[in-house]
């Protein structure tokens, strides 16, 4: 064999460790339902497993509506995946990863819920417009997330633009971008949450999407269930520059955290949910670079 032959080879075997590792660096996938007690999920505070007997089906509730569960300053609930992700790949930037899950929302409009990438397995506080995911007064813990929130109550504070959008939140609860399912300017409507009296339980299915190369995330909506084969829209209702390195740690979790204020009752459902990551971002980064 020449060294020419001799490089070659190694080059080859050192592409495949390398390979071997980035795909041992984080790949996860997983589909929901069914919702079970065994399903590698946690459900936290105000939140439950739920059996629709009617139907066949399983689901989380996020704060389940009971008069017993609702107090006076608010409630947390949260459903996470209880294996932690790792996502960090070369150069501590953050692998690309999608999900997308079905949800509804019934009830008084006062907060909503968010999809959620945190370094802890457990959210950290504050019911109400901070959905839970900001830290309670003399907490040490820094408050580190990457939010897109389904917000169904205006916040001035935090510069909320209607009682009905989604909101892509790095850190903070100040949205980094939102969309106002109202229209543009319209700071009230229902178009996310319906009233228990309506009968009506509107799903809505939402897709995010983050690349971990142009470093973007895209976020998606639209009205129906994945169980009933509705397909992703063609154009994101966001899409926006976010750079996660300021979020990641070695071990991620991700899920949902949903909150309510007061003594009111509004229960969000999840009624499914896939998500997906591999270190395969990478992995194409070197085979475009070397194609054969
Ligand atoms: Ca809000």
């Amino acid at each position: 064999m020449g060294t020419l032959q001799l490089l070659h080879v190694l080059v080859l075997i050192i592409h495949m460790l390398l390979v071997e590792a980035q795909n041992n660096g984080g790949g996860t996938t997983f589909t929901y339902p069914p919702f079970n007690a065994t399903s590698n999920l946690s459900l936290g505070g105000d939140s439950e497993f739920n059996e629709d007997l009617v139907y066949g089906t399983s689901q989380v509730y996020l704060n389940i509506g009971n008069q017993a569960s609702l107090t006076t300053s608010g409630t947390c609930a949260s459903l996470l995946y209880s294996k932690p992700l790792q996502l960090l790949g070369n150069n501590n930037n953050s692998s690309s990863f999608s999900t997308f899950f079905t949800f509804s929302i019934t009830g008084t409009n006062t907060a909503g819920f968010a999809f959620v990438l945190l370094p802890q397995n457990h959210t950290l506080g504050i019911p109400g417009g901070k959905l839970c995911l900001m830290p309670r007064a003399l907490d040490p813990t820094s408050s580190k997330f990457f939010a897109v929130e389904f917000d169904t109550f205006k916040n001035p504070e935090f510069n909320d633009p209607s009682n009905n959008h989604v909101g892509v939140n790095v850190n903070s609860m100040n949205s980094s971008v939102t969309y106002n399912l109202c229209g543009q300017g319209v700071e009230d409507c229902s178009y996310l949450a319906f009233d228990y009296l309506s009968n009506i339980v509107q799903e809505f299915t939402s897709w995010v999407e983050y690349d971990g190369v142009t470093k973007t995330v895209a976020v998606f909506l639209t009205n129906g269930s994945t169980l009933q084969d509705i397909s992703k829209p063609a154009s994101a209702i966001i899409e926006v520059p976010v750079d996660l390195e300021g979020v990641m740690s070695e071990e991620m979790f991700v899920g949902f955290s949903g909150s309510t204020t007061d003594m009111n009752s509004e229960i969000k459902s999840i009624v499914s949910w896939s998500f997906s990551t591999s270190a395969g971002t990478h992995t194409q980064g070197m085979d475009t670079i070397n194609p054969r």
